[in-house]
């Protein structure tokens, strides 16, 4: 007999599930982080900057039960902010690159991190202000770290040969630099980038703007595509880990997009168009409006959509080969934004 679209979906999704916890036995550890980045999964709380305008802290679910995060389920990768501290009036980050076992949900991988996840911490911080970000090298070959977006000296460009000198391992470097433009940005490798950037070392930097913005909304997220050694991922994880989105018929949620990946990644919404209000943390002057938006590597879009519908709605690349394995299976770059009543 013929399967229906969605009862091979739950199909597929309830026998990786099965494969899933299967793995999580055999891998307790898989997903959980160093010290350093367990650290990191817990800020959030005390002199953070709220991280949405009048929003309620974003509600996530393992959905359907991934292995996918564990230890921090409810502050998914990709979520969980940079702790730093405030010297001199200057807001003081660490970040520290080093490796660790890393679960994607499907397989397990040697990530390469900073802080212990895959993306690394979101830095958030307002514009003007005045960022320090210590950087320690504990992998094994050098790196740097480049500010993705950001207008800061050439000194703290983060090229290596040219604007400063790799980073050794074992070695640090600090960076310095006065947050602007706002918007969504990134930072990542900037050394044998290929592979560094393949296996994890990259994260979100936010620039809360000075000035109120033009538009509203509920909740937001960062939804960070990657590619490269640890697959097809969204926020370190393949479908159908990737962390589902829970959100209520009627709410707007502003989704910052970013493409930290080596390949063009189009971005289907079913059901739904949305306006895309900001590319490279930009404010367009007119927003679009879409339901595909095409990501080339390094770029960043930030869009609003308004959920009038309650389903299990698919957000996914339409490079069917990020999408589907050999067999048909899907995996990969799908993200479920679960709308209820
Ligand atoms: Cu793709």
């Amino acid at each position: 007999m013929r399967q229906s679209p969605s009862a091979r979906f739950f199909l597929v999704a309830g026998l990786l599930v099965v494969l899933g916890l299967a793995l999580w036995a055999v891998y307790p550890e898989a997903g959980a982080t160093s010290g350093a980045g367990s650290g990191a999964a817990q800020a959030g709380a005390g002199s953070q900057p709220a991280p949405a305008q009048g929003a309620d802290a974003p509600t996530y679910e393992v959905f359907p039960a991934g292995t996918g995060s564990e230890g921090q389920k409810q502050l998914p990768e990709g979520q969980q902010l940079a702790k730093y501290r405030v010297e001199n009036g200057v807001k003081v980050f660490e970040l520290t690159a080093l490796p660790v076992k890393w679960s994607t949900g499907d397989k397990e991988h040697e990530a390469w991190t900073f802080n212990g996840t895959v993306p690394g911490p979101q830095i958030r911080v307002k514009e003007g202000d005045r960022v320090r970000v210590i950087v320690k090298n504990k992998l094994p070959e050098p790196t740097v770290v480049h500010w993705h977006g950001m207008h800061v000296t050439n000194a703290m460009d983060g090229v290596p040969m040219v604007t400063q000198d790799p980073i050794p391992p074992g070695g640090e470097f600090v960076y310095e630099f006065v947050a602007k433009p706002s918007g969504t940005h990134m930072y990542h490798t900037h050394f044998n980038v290929l592979k560094q950037e393949g296996k994890g070392l990259f994260g979100t930097l936010i620039v809360e703007p000075r000035e109120p913005e033009p538009w509203s909304y509920d909740k937001e997220y960062s939804l960070m595509i990657a590619d490269g050694e640890l697959g097809y991922t969204i926020n370190g994880k393949s479908f159908p880990h990737t962390v589902p989105i829970k959100l209520k018929v009627g709410e707007t949620a502003r989704f910052r997009l970013m493409n930290i990946g080596n390949q063009i990644h189009p971005m289907h919404l079913h059901g739904f168009d949305f306006k895309i209000i900001a590319k490279d943390g930009r404010p367009l002057p007119q927003p679009m409006e879409a339901n595909t938006l095409d990501l080339m590597p390094g770029d960043t879009a930030d869009v609003l959509v308004t959920f009038d519908r309650p389903g299990t709605w698919a957000w996914h690349c339409h490079v069917i080969s990020h999408v589907e394995d050999s067999k048909g299976n899907m995996m990969g770059l799908i993200q479920i934004i679960q709308v209820e009543e």
